[in-house]
């Protein structure tokens, strides 16, 4: 164990990430971002993971926008910048550096059996590049670096804290407790929304527009894609993920955002039809929606606003990175000046 883990006073540690790769979907916000808000008690680092994004072709102004963009979105959700340290990834270079440390530290066979890098690969057959093969070690890195006890995630992403663990157990296991192991914090309930369209599937950020709601799209959209989401010929409202995903999807999305158990979502809506579900999710969804986009509107037009906090969070992640990638360092005999 390491010696955060062994003092109970220490503040715990969170960590997450997301990459501005393309429009936040009502997924990402459910399984992850609408989590990042719940830790009073600890120290926490949001950081917009823009080298992430590089194991896909990116448009390079596109990627500058949708950047500036998701920090101003992680703001606009509740997370006030004077309390969370919300940065980017670029911006603090400690991350590519511990990267290419705990490459030497991964193998290839753990690498292999990742899903995400075996669908990504499916998805750009064209592109298959290395750094899409070691994206889970630029992700430890990410993680390791602040000493994070809680990484807030959608289902997805278990795997990835699954070896980054097993990375930092093993390096601990070499040199001593230089890493805190951290756990995933994954919420019983929307944890993975699925694709509109094609209910078996999760919702993506990189598919077709129609399959997902974007956290940012306009009321008129909202409904639109609602209306049209896929659903089945039964016609009986219940939660049944395996016969009934797209009903289930929409009853999980329901219950979420209203707070409200499962059960009860469903007896509210008993005895009405496909029709009444979604217009009760519609509802709930841009409830949810509209203050953000109205807090976000605010604070993406200033921009000198915005790129102070950027700056300041950077300073702040850049001196507690650079204390464990200091450590790992020397602990690996590289010389010290
Ligand atoms: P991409 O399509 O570019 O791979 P993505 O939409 O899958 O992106 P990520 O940036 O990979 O999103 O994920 C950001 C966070 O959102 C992660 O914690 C991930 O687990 C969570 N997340 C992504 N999609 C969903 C979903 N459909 N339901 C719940 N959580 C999700
Ligand atoms: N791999 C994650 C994004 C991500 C992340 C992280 C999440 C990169 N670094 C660190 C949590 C902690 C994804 O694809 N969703």
């Amino acid at each position: 164990m390491s010696e955060q883990n062994q003092n109970p006073e220490k503040r715990k540690v969170v960590f997450s990430g997301i990459q501005p790769s393309g429009n936040i979907t009502l997924g990402n916000y459910i399984g992850a971002l609408r989590n990042f808000t719940r830790f009073d008690d600890a120290d926490c680092l949001y950081c917009v993971v823009d080298l992430h994004t590089l194991t896909v072709r990116q448009n390079p102004a596109d990627l500058r926008k949708r950047t500036a963009s998701l920090a101003a979105l992680y703001i606009a959700c509740g997370l006030d910048p004077e309390e969370n340290c919300i940065y980017c990834q670029s911006h603090v270079p400690a991350h590519a550096e511990l990267a290419w440390i705990l490459n030497c530290f991964t193998y290839m066979g753990e690498l292999n059996r990742m899903t995400q890098f075996k669908d990504k690969s499916a998805k750009h057959a064209d592109n298959i590049n290395a750094g899409l093969f070691t994206y889970p070690v630029l992700m430890a890195s990410d993680i390791l670096l602040y000493q994070t006890d809680l990484v807030p995630v959608g289902v997805d992403q278990k795997q990835h804290v699954e070896i980054c663990r097993d990375i930092a157990q093993r390096f601990n296991s070499i040199y001593g407790d230089v890493f805190t192991i951290p756990e995933p914090f994954i919420s019983k309930s929307g944890a993975k929304i699925m694709s509109l369209q094609e209910p078996a599937r999760k919702m993506s950020k990189s598919d077709p527009d129609e399959t997902f709601i974007a956290v940012l799209d306009k009321p008129e959209d909202i409904r639109r894609k609602l209306k049209r989401a896929v659903t089945d010929s039964d016609g009986e409202i219940r939660y049944d993920p395996e016969n009934k995903p797209g009903v289930s999807n929409l009853l999980t999305i329901l219950s979420v955002l209203k707070n409200q158990s499962m059960d009860d979502t469903v007896a509210a809506l008993q005895g009405l039809g496909y029709g009444a579900l979604k217009e009760a999710v519609t509802e709930a969804v841009l409830a949810e929606l509209t203050p953000i986009q109205t807090r976000y509107n605010e604070i993406i037009a200033d921009k000198d606003y915005l790129s102070n906090v950027l700056k300041r969070n950077a300073e702040k992640a850049q001196y507690l990175a650079g204390k464990t990638l200091r450590k790992v360092y020397r602990k690996v005999g590289l010389l010290q000046l």
